[in-house]
């Protein structure tokens, strides 16, 4: 019989790093992943994701965030590579938006160095940028970029070196409760484990049978369908100089709209190798199945967003030379579902519905998933994150 401390379902973001923070504790892991390592069937692809820590959606996540922090620059350090580069980050909007008036508060709260910048003073400092004279920005220097694809292949590579087993191109057809703790189907292979950890994505309705257990559509889970674009500037190629991470911070921009419009951008500097610079309207997606989904990306994709970004960044609305397509795993009211399956008698961890905002949380999330899983608690207060909250 195939038996485990711990099997964890979905090697994306926050599996892979499960996977790596249990097998380092030295327990005995299995780690199933229906696709291949890294790839971009899920919500870990697409070059770039934002972090930052002075959190304009809730002060409860900073906590969180101070610990990813030191847990992304051992992981960087663990794996040889810069996995987080800190550019600094601009959140724009009126001086009473939602993402301004949140950062503050987190900021404030938490005693996070930051700068206020009026429209004057953005325009002299990244003169990319056209705010109307109304609008301000946030700028956070402790703040920047991660790499999604490396990240979890860093994960990957450093839980294999500390004894994990990983199973890639194996469905997970059930998860159930059984006599000898957690009951596993994995690709036709019975196993079983002392608990396991439900790391699905955006696949958290459409995977892992039918079971009680498995259906995590129970917490409302809603998938979106997301596309990011590379434009290359006004300027043609030689201009992408103007944008790279040393003169330009990742951004999110909110402007002011009646319900229903989806105008709020986000951003990123150019990076080497790349034939445009990338940008997106955030939480535009409409409501898809991860099994149907459009993965091709088209001019079509970029329709609403171009007249953002022509009034957001007008020297960067040239032609469109490159997009991706992702999915957002949205929780209704966007916090994540982390915490232990309420249904489970102790035995299932969930680490699922990032909403769309949870990648810069990649590492301690991990952390977090092994000490539930290992011992039942964390240390971390993550009780706004509750599952039971949600049925
Ligand atoms: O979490 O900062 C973020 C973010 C921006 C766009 C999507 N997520």
């Amino acid at each position: 019989e195939l038996h485990y401390d711990v099997v964890v379902v979905g090697l994306g973001a926050m599996g892979s790093s499960a996977a790596h923070h249990l097998a380092r504790r030295g327990a005995r892991v299995l780690g199933v992943e229906q696709f291949t390592p890294a790839h971009s069937l899920g919500s870990s692809h697409g070059e770039t994701r934002i972090v930052r820590q002075a959190y304009f959606e809730k002060p409860d996540y900073v906590p969180l965030l101070q610990r990813s922090y030191e847990l992304w620059d051992e992981l960087s350090a663990d794996f040889g590579e810069e996995l987080f580069t800190r550019c600094g980050a601009l959140m724009i909007g009126e001086p009473d938006s939602a993402v301004v008036t949140g950062t503050l508060e987190s900021a404030r709260r938490w005693n996070l160095p930051h700068e206020v910048l009026d429209a004057a003073a953005m325009r002299e400092r990244y003169p990319q940028f056209t705010l109307p004279p109304s609008q301000v920005a946030v700028f956070e220097a402790n703040a920047g970029f991660a790499r999604p694809e490396a990240s979890v292949l860093a994960n990957i590579e450093l839980a294999l070196q500390a004894g994990a087993e990983l199973w890639f191109d194996t469905e997970v057809d059930s998860v159930q409760l059984g006599p000898s703790g957690v009951h596993i189907n994995a690709g036709g292979v019975e196993v079983t484990a002392e608990r396991a950890v439900l790391a699905v994505g955006a696949w958290a309705s459409a995977a892992l049978g039918d079971s009680a257990l498995a259906r995590l559509s129970d917490f409302g889970v809603e998938v979106t369908r997301q596309t990011v674009h590379w434009f290359e500037p006004v300027g043609g190629a030689q201009a992408l100089a103007d944008y790279v991470p040393d003169k330009m911070p990742v951004y999110l921009w909110e402007w002011p709209h009646s319900s229903g419009d989806a105008v709020d951008i986000y951003g990123f500097p150019y990076l080497e190798g790349d034939p445009g610079v990338k940008v997106s309207l955030y939480k535009a997606g409409d409501v898809v199945d991860p099994r149907t989904v459009d993965r091709s990306v088209s001019d079509s994709d970029a329709e609403r967003l171009a007249p953002v970004l022509q009034r957001s960044l007008p020297g960067l609305a040239g032609r469109r030379v490159k997009g991706s397509a992702c999915m957002y795993a949205g929780v209704a009211d966007d916090d994540f579902i982390l915490g232990i399956h309420p249904g489970s008698s102790g035995r299932v961890v969930l680490a699922v519905g990032f909403s769309g905002h949870g990648f810069k949380f990649m590492p301690v999330v991990g952390e977090i998933v092994a000490d539930l899983a290992l011992t039942g608690k964390t240390s971390l207060d993550i009780d706004f994150l509750s599952p039971s909250r949600l049925r």
